[in-house]
């Protein structure tokens, strides 16, 4: 954990930034000077609402990785930093879900727990998002943590896991808890045009609420902060269901459709990928579930990095996350370069676990 000079450095360029950018919310001086006072006290300092929230939504703002910031501004912020405990924490995830998901017109929402505290880490949520499969190859690890805590689960396809919550200290082993069906929206498939799609049994959640990333705003670091938007097509249509190591249904679509697989060359893969993808927009739109296309979300981004240049601020973009895992040129993000990112741009989102 950084020491307190560490912690006021970092504290004094997010307030300054923070006054910058929120003219009229008084003089970052006394702000400052009253940050310094609690962080040689106690070693670390509490947020304002304010802080907390401008910090979330620059941290998105900061997200290389993510094509979705056209809208950074508009992040619900739930302040759940007096939530502590793991039955605490586990309802203030479902809230959030219900929350989130809003009947299928999803909005961007984060909600902060409890900071580290130097000599007390905060507790964690398990796994990759708080809504994960177990028969997802990429949930092997929380399946198996979930199996040694007693979850009696994971029979069937797409059985949602239970939420893991370890404690932040003590020693204590994490708790699971069950998420209720109502915090869960699920759609099933179904393709436009071939009635046969269903019989595959391919479904997918409503709202990717990751959950194993750190918020890090001007020196603190708050590990449960699980926050969503909404999915990009291409995200399950392309990589959670087409990829090899994931549930590899690319044989089964071309199965379905009749395509030639005797040879890469007849491109039987790239138009199963089609379909699937056409599927997942169509049974989202069906099910009144927000989901964007890449092409549309493409053109957002571009407008996203006009708009931030008018305000004289650069885009940090790793154009190879932000480029679309199907039909790449044919979108309008990949005819370009990008401001390069930057790993000690902060407030950000931070991996826990290296990904
Ligand atoms: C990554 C889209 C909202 C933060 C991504 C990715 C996509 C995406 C497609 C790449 C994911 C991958 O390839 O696995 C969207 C869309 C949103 C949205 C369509 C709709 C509003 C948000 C919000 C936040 C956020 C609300 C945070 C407040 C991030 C971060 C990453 C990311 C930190 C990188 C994740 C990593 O490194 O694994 N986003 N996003 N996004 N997004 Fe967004
Ligand atoms: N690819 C992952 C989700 C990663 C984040 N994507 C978003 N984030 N859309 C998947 O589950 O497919 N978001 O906050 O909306």
């Amino acid at each position: 954990p950084p020491g307190p000079g560490a912690v006021l450095d970092a504290a004094t360029a997010f307030i300054r930034n923070f006054a910058a950018e929120n003219p009229g919310t008084g003089d970052p001086r006394r702000r400052i000077a009253e940050v310094a006072a609690q962080v040689q006290r106690y070693g670390t300092y509490e947020h304002t609402p304010e802080e907390l929230a401008f910090g979330a939504r620059v941290a998105w703002r900061n997200a290389a990785r993510c094509i979705g910031r056209l809208y950074w501004n508009n992040l619900t912020v739930r302040d759940m930093r007096h939530v502590q405990d793991p039955d605490g924490i586990a309802e203030q995830c479902f809230e959030h879900l219900r929350f989130a998901t809003n009947g299928g017109r999803v909005r961007p929402v984060i909600t902060v727990f409890a900071p580290d505290r130097p000599g007390r880490p905060a507790p964690t949520l398990l796994g990759e998002q708080l809504v994960r499969y177990a028969d997802d190859p990429r949930s092997a690890h929380r399946v198996e943590l979930a199996k040694e805590l007693g979850w009696k689960g994971g029979e069937t396809p797409f059985e949602v896991l239970p939420l893991l919550v370890q404690p932040g200290s003590g020693g204590r082993s994490p708790e699971f808890y069950e998420i209720p069906e109502d915090a869960v929206l699920e759609v099933p498939l179904t393709h436009p045009r071939h009635p046969g799609f269903a019989a595959l049994g391919l479904r997918w959640y409503a709202v990717p609420a990751v959950c194993d990333m750190s918020l890090e705003i001007g020196g603190i670091t708050y590990p449960a902060a699980p926050f969503n938007g909404w999915y990009m097509g291409t995200e399950i249509g392309s990589r959670n269901l087409g990829d090899t190591d994931r549930y590899d249904m690319l044989p089964a679509v071309a199965a379905l459709f009749g395509l030639d697989t005797g040879s890469d060359r007849t491109l039987w893969r790239d138009r199963a990928l089609v379909e699937l993808n056409a599927a997942v927009l169509h049974s989202y739109d069906q099910a009144g579930v927000t989901i964007a296309d890449h092409h549309t979300e493409s053109t957002r981004f571009l407008a996203h990095v006009e708009r931030e240049g008018k305000h004289g601020r650069p885009v940090p973009t790793d154009w190879s996350w932000i480029v679309p895992p199907l039909s790449g040129s044919a979108t309008a993000v990949f005819h370009r370069y990008y401001d390069p990112p930057d790993p000690d741009l902060r407030p950000a989102f931070v991996h826990r676990t290296p990904p």
